[in-house]
Parts: C-alpha cells; sequence; structure tokens
C-alpha cells in the first residue's frame, strides 16, 4: 500500500498516541514496510502511564501479565521490581521499549490531535492544535479508553489558592504533602491510591467520597533476582493463561456455583481469595458472583465484614461500604491499607451523597453543610471514559459526517475496530472491545488490524470500510451480551456514565461485556472469512 505520488499523502499511516497500543502498533506496521508517523500530546511516550502520575500510581494487573508479550528478547531483557510495578517503573519499561525498537524517530511529541477529518481523495487529514496537518491513507486512534480527564462542574475551580491537581494531569516535579491540609475528591482506583500515599504525610487529609466502591487487598510483594528469572521461564504459561481467562488476566473462576458448597467452604474460599495477590476475589470466585443477584449479595456481604473488620469506627466503616451496587459490579479498586488509613488521627472522610461540594473557593471548599479550608485540593474524578477521547477530536468520515454525531445514541462499531462510513479508520481499544487486562487485549488488537492491512496490499486494496450491516449486528450483539449484567446496571466508567460531561448521564453498554476469548473468536472468524464485513476495494 504505498503513498501515491498524485494524492500527496504523507504517511501511509498516522497513528493518534504513543501508549502501549500506539507504540505497538508502530512496531508491527514499520514491520510491514509503511511509512508511519506517531502523535502524541504529551513530551514522551507511555500513554495512561506517561499522564497518571499521582502518588501511589501503580499496576493492578500483575506486572509480568501486563509486559508486551511479542518480543522473547524484551521479555528476556527487562526485569519486573514488584508483583504490581509502580508508575514510574512502568513510564521506564514502555521507555525501554521505545529505544529497544527505535521507536522514537517516528513520533511526533507536544502533538495534540483536534481533528482528523477524511478527504474526498481518500486521505485523512489530521490536523493539530497550532494548525500543522499531516495526510495520511491510514488512520489508526490509539487514544485509550481513559484519556480524557473531567474536572468536576463545581462553582469556583479557578479561585482557589493554593495547590491544586487533577491525577491525570499530575506534575512531574515532585509534590510533597507534609505539613499540609490535604483534600481527595474521588474513591475510585485513582483516589484510593492516592489517599493511601498522601495519608502517610500530609498534617490533614480529607476525603470527600459521594459513592464509595468495594475494594480488596493488593497484597503487593517485591521481585527478587531468583523470583524473576523464574517467571521469565513461566512466561508462554501465563501468557497463555491470559489468553484462557476472561479478561485476561491471571485469576480462572471457580467452575462451582457459590451454592453447591457449605456456608463454611464458602467463607473459606473467599478468606482464601481475600488473602491472595491481585483481582482473585473479583475474577476468580464461584462461577456466578458476578451475575447471579443473591450470589453477589453473599460475597459483598463478606467484603462488608471486611470492611467492618478494619475500619475502627462503625460510623466509618458504614460509610465505606457501598449500598447501591454489589461487589464487582463496578471497577474493583485494589488496594493497600486503604481502610485502616481511616483510623489514623490525620484522616477524615466526608461523605458528600447527601451534602454535595457547592463551591471552591480561595482557601478550600465548601458543602451543603459546612466549610473547609486547604493547602491543597487533589481532583481524582476519573475520565470521560471510553468515547471521551474520541469526543476531543473532530473526527469527519465520508461526506463530512462526524463520528460524534454518528455515535450520539452510543457507539456503533465494527468488533470495535471500524464504524461504517470512516474508510480506513482503525480503532485500538476503542468501544465495543473486551477491555480487562489491557495489554493483552491491545497486543490482539494490533495485531488483527496489521493482518487486514497485510492482507489488502496482498490484494492491491487501498480502501477498508465496514459495512452498514455489519456495524449493526456487531453493536447489537454487543448489547445482547451486555444485556441483563449487573454491571451494566450500574453508573459508573464500565457504562460510560460521567456527571460532569453533558450528555454522559444515561448508561450505555459501551464495553464488550462478553468474554476476551469469545471477542478474539469472532475476530479470528472475520479474518478467515476473508472480511466479508469490511468493504475492501
Ligand atoms: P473513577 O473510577 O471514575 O472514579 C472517579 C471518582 O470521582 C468517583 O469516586 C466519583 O464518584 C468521583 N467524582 C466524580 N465527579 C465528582 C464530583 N463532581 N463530585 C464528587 N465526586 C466526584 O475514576 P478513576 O480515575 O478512579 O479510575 C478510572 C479507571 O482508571 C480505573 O477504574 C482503572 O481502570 C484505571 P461517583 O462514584 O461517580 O459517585
Amino acid at each position: 500500500m504505498s503513498d501515491s505520488p498524485s494524492l500527496g499523502l504523507s504517511y501511509d499511516a498516522i497513528i493518534i498516541g504513543a501508549g502501549i497500543s500506539g507504540l505497538y502498533q508502530l512496531h508491527r506496521l514499520r514491520g510491514l514496510g509503511l511509512s508511519v508517523l506517531v502523535l502524541e500530546a504529551g513530551s514522551g511516550v507511555g500513554g495512561t502511564w506517561y499522564w497518571n502520575r499521582y502518588p501511589g500510581a501503580r499496576f493492578d494487573s500483575e506486572s509480568y501479565s501486563y509486559g508486551y508479550s511479542f518480543s522473547p528478547e524484551l521479555l528476556a531483557d527487562w526485569n519486573w521490581s514488584e508483583h504490581f510495578a509502580p508508575q514510574p517503573e512502568t513510564l521506564r519499561y514502555l521507555n525501554h521499549v521505545a529505544d529497544r525498537f527505535a521507536l522514537r524517530r517516528d513520533i511526533r511529541f507536544h502533538s495534540r490531535v483536534t481533528a482528523a477529518q477524511y478527504q474526498p481523495d481518500g486521505s485523512w487529514c489530521v490536523t493539530l492544535e497550532d494548525g500543522t496537518a499531516y495526510r495520511g491513507r491510514i488512520l489508526i486512534t490509539a487514544i485509550g479508553p481513559l484519556s480524557a480527564p473531567t474536572m468536576p462542574r463545581i462553582d469556583g475551580i479557578a479561585d482557589f489558592q493554593g495547590e491544586a491537581f487533577h491525577t491525570a494531569r499530575w506534575p512531574h516535579q515532585p509534590v510533597g504533602f507534609e505539613g499540609k491540609r490535604v483534600a481527595v475528591i474521588g474513591t475510585g482506583s485513582t483516589g484510593i491510591q492516592t489517599t493511601q500515599e498522601v495519608a502517610k504525610t500530609a498534617a490533614q487529609l480529607t476525603v470527600f467520597q459521594r459513592r464509595p466502591n468495594w475494594c480488596v487487598p493488593l497484597h503487593n510483594a517485591p521481585i527478587g533476582a531468583a523470583e524473576m528469572a523464574a517467571i521469565k521461564t513461566r512466561y508462554p504459561a501465563i501468557f497463555e493463561r491470559c489468553r484462557e481467562t476472561f479478561a485476561c488476566f491471571l485469576h480462572t473462576p471457580d467452575p462451582r456455583s457459590v451454592f453447591e458448597v457449605s456456608a463454611e467452604e464458602r467463607e473459606a474460599f473467599f478468606e482464601t481469595l481475600y488473602a491472595h495477590r491481585g483481582f482473585g476475589l473479583w475474577q476468580g470466585n464461584f462461577r456466578d458472583v458476578l451475575t447471579d443477584r443473591a450470589a453477589n449479595a453473599l460475597l459483598s456481604e463478606f467484603v462488608a465484614r471486611k470492611i467492618r473488620q478494619r475500619v475502627r469506627d462503625p460510623a466509618v466503616a458504614e460509610l465505606l461500604i457501598p449500598k447501591d451496587h454489589g461487589f464487582g459490579t463496578r471497577r474493583v479498586p485494589l488496594e493497600t491499607r486503604y481502610y485502616e488509613v481511616y483510623n489514623q488521627p490525620n484522616v477524615t472522610l466526608v461523605d458528600i451523597s447527601a451534602a454535595p461540594i457547592e463551591r471552591i473557593t480561595a482557601t478550600g471548599l465548601c458543602t451543603a453543610s459546612a466549610a473547609y479550608d486547604f493547602d491543597m485540593i487533589i481532583y481524582a474524578t476519573g475520565f470521560d471514559a471510553i468515547t471521551g477521547s474520541f469526543d476531543r477530536i473532530d473526527i469527519r468520515g465520508a461526506g463530512g459526517q462526524r463520528l460524534r454525531d454518528a455515535w450520539a445514541d452510543g457507539p456503533q462499531t465494527f468488533m470495535g475496530v471500524q464504524v461504517a462510513g470512516f474508510p480506513n479508520m482503525f480503532m485500538l481499544m476503542g468501544p465495543h472491545t473486551a477491555l480487562g487486562n489491557i495489554p493483552r487485549s491491545i497486543e490482539y488488537n494490533v495485531d488483527w488490524v496489521t493482518d487486514l492491512l497485510a492482507h489488502m496490499r496482498a490484494r492491491g486494496h487501498t480502501h477498508a470500510d465496514a459495512t452498514p450491516e455489519a456495524v449493526a449486528s456487531w453493536t447489537a450483539h454487543v448489547k445482547a451480551v451486555g444485556a441483563g449484567l449487573l454491571s451494566n446496571e450500574i453508573s459508573s466508567w464500565f457504562t460510560g456514565v460521567n456527571s460532569n460531561v453533558d450528555g454522559k448521564q444515561t448508561r450505555i453498554i459501551a464495553r464488550y461485556s462478553g468474554s476476551a476469548p469469545a471477542y478474539r473468536a469472532w475476530c479470528d472468524d472475520v479474518a478467515a472469512g476473508g472480511y466479508q464485513e469490511i468493504s475492501l476495494r
């Protein structure tokens, strides 16, 4: 698929984003011999791990299940220091990948894309915020499902005279908390990791919680040299396991129903999982705890008991126990002594479910019932997830059709990879793909797109556009698979809800909620069938 000089194209392919998916896609497209430009808003590679430098940021997938699997040499030469690596280590790893595969020479940093528009000549014109434009025949969005941070919509945010940070836009310089009165707003995975860390040194920490989440212990530990050497010998088995499991984590559900065992056995199994590192209680539990309401209630009661045991003040413990959703129906944050933080004299939990924050002031904030003074406010208020990173770019397909309009009633995709009427645009980890342990899904996604491009080149095709029928049928399938699932009945980023964004108050089925193996089987079948669902010419 070479450039046609008459079109004046600069690149065969333009990739937006130099995170985990953009880096690997660049590597694979080079392997096809394509000329590629990666446009990256940040000053370095790493995506999520470049932006989310907040205190305490770390994996909650096992490090060795999270890294790239495509290169035996890369696997051999990288050593993880902890079972769940902290953000600086992950960022070092991604920089190492960029260096090892000499990726930087095709990446333009400080390049925020504001528009991508399909041209009548069959190319894509990609424009940066400074007006610079690039052309490519293929457009690949590697912009991440959680990359558009959102601030709360509260009056007075600009009035605050102290330090203020959103966790996903954390400064590159060190930030200290010693002697400071710090507020954290938000209790998702990010707010919980931040709270654990800030509580260690802040003079006072006040956590503003609108809704609690069900959190379970991470059980992190260092990885010594001998253990890392042993992990390296197990890499094939580790990745094989990730290929088999529902969400590409190392944890496999128990085939038994919670109701097939005695109460004692059930309790003992829950205890084992609670003591085990990682997502075991969520992803490796009885087969029905995430699908059957009564089974889920038993697990929720177990975790509620744990919270009551760990938090001394019973009133605070009750505030920390979710009452509006069952365990695992929203993303489960993994924690390290998070609940014990509330036993510290320097930490206060403020429930803002009934008395919301009404205003940020010059010196702090006011809720409906009290005023507080702070030296620092940390906004751990999350992201406009899944479609938010697309909404920030003016993406227009054939005939000037806006992607935002095409998705006005929720995303419409084919396999989460293409949208009808947006020829040669391929989404990595777009809406309707299987998420879970994301790098595993990314590698599959990138390989699938690369195989399609190789298939096209072999046949002299330069144009790929999923048919409207294929999009309608995949979108209907995603909705059917997601219907009735407990996790799709709750407002969270999983269901595309963000109270801080206009038009994102209604739950949608934004993710493919079936298993990753089922998702891959669909994609494999499409490839094996010669991509009939995609109009190729
Ligand atoms: P999340 O999980 O979306 O959490 C955001 C938190 O911020 C959550 O507790 C929200 O409460 C809270 N929030 C959002 N807006 C407000 C306002 N206006 N007032 C008060 N509280 C607010 O984002 P994270 O960054 O923690 O994690 C996202 C994912 O990144 C995570 O799941 C991992 O997969 C990686 P709410 O629950 O909406 O009531």
